[in-house]
C-alpha cells in the first residue's frame, strides 16, 4: 500500500475518545498535508505521440501500456481524437479527447494517441501544447515528407522531442544508409521495431521527462511536517494512557447503586413509567460518576457509548413486572379463582416489589395469609435486582470500551510515520 495512504489509516485507527481537541486538529492537520502531498503527484507528465497517418503512433502507444487501448487499423486515418492513457490522471486539453485508464501502467506519465498530423492538425497541436515530452513517429517510406518537417516546426520551444523510425523491419535493404538518412534530417533517432519489446522507448521518455524539482521538494515538505504532526499525535495519544488506567480502576471499583425512590401509583401505566425514568436515572447516576471520575476523557467515553434506550429499560421494567405479577397470582390462587387472582395479582403486584411498605387491602392481606412476608420480600429483592442488572449493564459498556481503549498503542501510527518521512 502506498505510505501515505498507510500513515492515514493508521490515525483512522486512533479511538477517537484519546483524542482531545488539539490533538484531533493535529490529525486533520496531518491528513490535510497528506492529502497536498499526493496532490502534488498529481499532474502527470503528459507525453505526445505525433506523426502522419499509419506511421505506428497508436501500435506504440499500445505496446507501451500492453493494452489495445487505441485501435490500430490498415484504413486511414484510424485515430480520430486525442486518446490520453496512463494511471495517474489525464491532462487538460483544448480538443476533444478520451482518457482511458489503465492500472498499473507506468505512475505519472500519461501518453496521449493523437489522431494524424494530415488528419487533424488543430488536435495535434493541442496535445503538443500540453506535453513536455513530444514522440514524433516517422517510417522508413515517409520520414522526409514536408507534412513531417512542417509538423515539427509546431513543436512548441521548449519541449523535448525525440524521433522514432517505426515500422523498421530487421533486414530492411540499406538499414544503415537508410538510418543515416533519417539522422541526416532529424538527428538521434531512436529505431523500434514490429513485436520488439518497447522498453528502450520507456528508458527514452523518462530520461526526456523534464524533472519538476519543485514538486519533488514541496512533496517531502508535506510528508514531513505529516510525519512530525503524526509523531506529536501519537505522543499525546500515549499520554491519554495513564488517564485511561484511571477511569479503569473508576470502573472496576464501581459501588452498588442505591435505588431510587419510585412514587407507586394507583395506576400501573403511570407507575411502569416512573419506574422507566426512575432506572433511566440509575444509568445515568452511572455516567454522572464515571465521567466525574475521568474528567475530559470520561466525558469523551461517555460520548462514543451507545445511549439506553427508554424502550430497552421498558421492555426490562415489563418483563420484571410480569414476573412478579406471575409470583403473586400464585401465592394467591388457593383463595381465589385464578381469572380473579390474576386480575389482583396485575393491580397489586408490582406495588409490592416497588415499596415493600406499600399499604395493601386488607382482603390481599388475607389472601396472601403467611405467604405474605416471603412474597413481598422476593417481589423487594427483583425489583433491587432490576436496578443493579440495569447499573450493571451500563458498567459493563464503560468497561468494554475502556478496555477497548486501554488495548490501543500507537506503535503501527509510528511505524508509518517514519515510513512517510
Ligand atoms: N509491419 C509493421 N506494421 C506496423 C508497425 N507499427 C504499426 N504497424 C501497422 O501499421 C498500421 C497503422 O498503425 P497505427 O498504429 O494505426 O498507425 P497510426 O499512426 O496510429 O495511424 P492513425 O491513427 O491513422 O494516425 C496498422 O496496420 C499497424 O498494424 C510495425 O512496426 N511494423
Ligand atoms: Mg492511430
Amino acid at each position: 500500500m502506498d505510505l501515505r495512504n498507510r500513515l492515514a489509516e493508521a490515525l483512522g485507527k486512533i479511538p477517537s475518545e484519546l483524542l482531545d481537541a488539539t490533538t484531533q486538529e493535529m490529525v486533520a492537520e496531518a491528513r490535510t498535508s497528506l492529502e497536498a502531498a499526493a496532490a502534488v503527484d498529481d499532474v502527470p507528465t503528459a507525453v505526445a505521440f505525433v506523426g502522419r497517418s499509419g506511421s505506428g503512433k497508436s501500435t506504440i502507444v499500445n505496446a507501451l501500456t500492453g493494452l489495445e487501448v487505441s485501435p490500430v487499423g490498415p484504413i486511414r486515418p484510424t485515430t480520430t481524437m486525442a486518446i490520453m492513457v496512463g494511471a495517474s490522471g489525464p491532462v487538460s486539453l483544448s480538443s476533444e479527447s478520451e482518457y482511458v485508464h489503465v492500472e498499473g501502467a507506468r505512475q505519472g506519465f500519461v501518453l496521449i494517441d493523437t489522431p494524424s498530423w494530415d488528419h487533424d492538425p488543430g488536435a495535434v497541436m493541442a496535445a503538443m501544447a500540453a506535453a513536455s515530452v513530444v514522440v514524433l513517429v516517422v517510417t522508413p517510406a515517409r520520414y522526409a515528407d514536408l507534412a513531417v518537417s512542417e509538423l515539427r516546426d509546431q513543436v512548441p520551444n521548449g519541449v523535448t522531442t525525440f524521433v522514432v523510425l517505426n515500422r523498421m523491419t530487421a533486414e530492411e535493404d540499406g538499414r544503415d544508409e537508410l538510418l543515416a538518412s533519417v539522422r541526416g534530417i532529424h538527428g538521434d533517432v531512436l529505431v523500434v521495431e514490429a513485436g520488439r519489446d518497447h522498453s528502450m522507448l520507456w528508458d527514452a521518455i523518462d530520461e526526456a521527462a523534464p524533472r519538476d524539482r519543485s514538486a519533488a521538494q514541496r512533496r517531502r515538505v508535506l510528508d514531513r511536517a505529516a510525519a512530525a504532526t503524526a509523531r506529536v499525535v501519537a505522543e499525546r495519544v500515549t499520554r491519554q494512557a495513564t488517564e485511561v488506567g484511571r477511569v479503569e480502576s473508576a470502573v472496576a471499583g464501581f459501588g452498588r447503586v442505591v435505588p431510587p425512590p419510585v412514587a407507586v401509583l394507583e395506576n400501573w401505566d403511570d407507575t411502569r413509567s416512573n419506574v422507566v425514568s426512575a432506572l433511566r436515572g440509575v444509568v445515568a447516576a452511572v455516567d454522572g460518576a464515571l465521567v466525574d471520575a475521568g474528567g475530559e476523557l470520561g466525558r469523551r467515553i461517555f460520548e462514543g457509548l451507545t445511549p439506553i434506550t427508554t424502550a430497552e429499560v421498558g421492555s426490562d421494567v415489563d418483563a420484571w413486572g410480569s414476573s412478579v405479577e406471575d409470583r403473586v397470582a400464585a401465592a394467591v390462587r388457593t383463595w381465589w379463582r385464578p381469572k380473579a387472582a390474576r386480575t389482583v395479582a396485575r393491580r397489586f403486584a408490582p406495588r409490592i416489589g416497588i415499596d415493600p411498605n406499600v399499604p395493601l387491602p386488607t382482603r390481599l392481606v388475607r389472601a396472601l395469609g403467611d405467604r405474605l412476608a416471603s412474597v413481598r420480600e422476593e417481589a423487594h429483592a427483583s425489583f433491587l435486582a432490576l436496578v443493579s442488572s440495569t447499573a450493571d449493564r451500563r458498567v459493563g459498556m464503560w468497561e468494554e470500551s475502556v478496555s477497548s481503549l486501554g488495548a490501543y498503542t500507537p506503535g503501527e501510527l509510528l511505524e508509518a510515520a517514519d515510513a512517510v518521512g
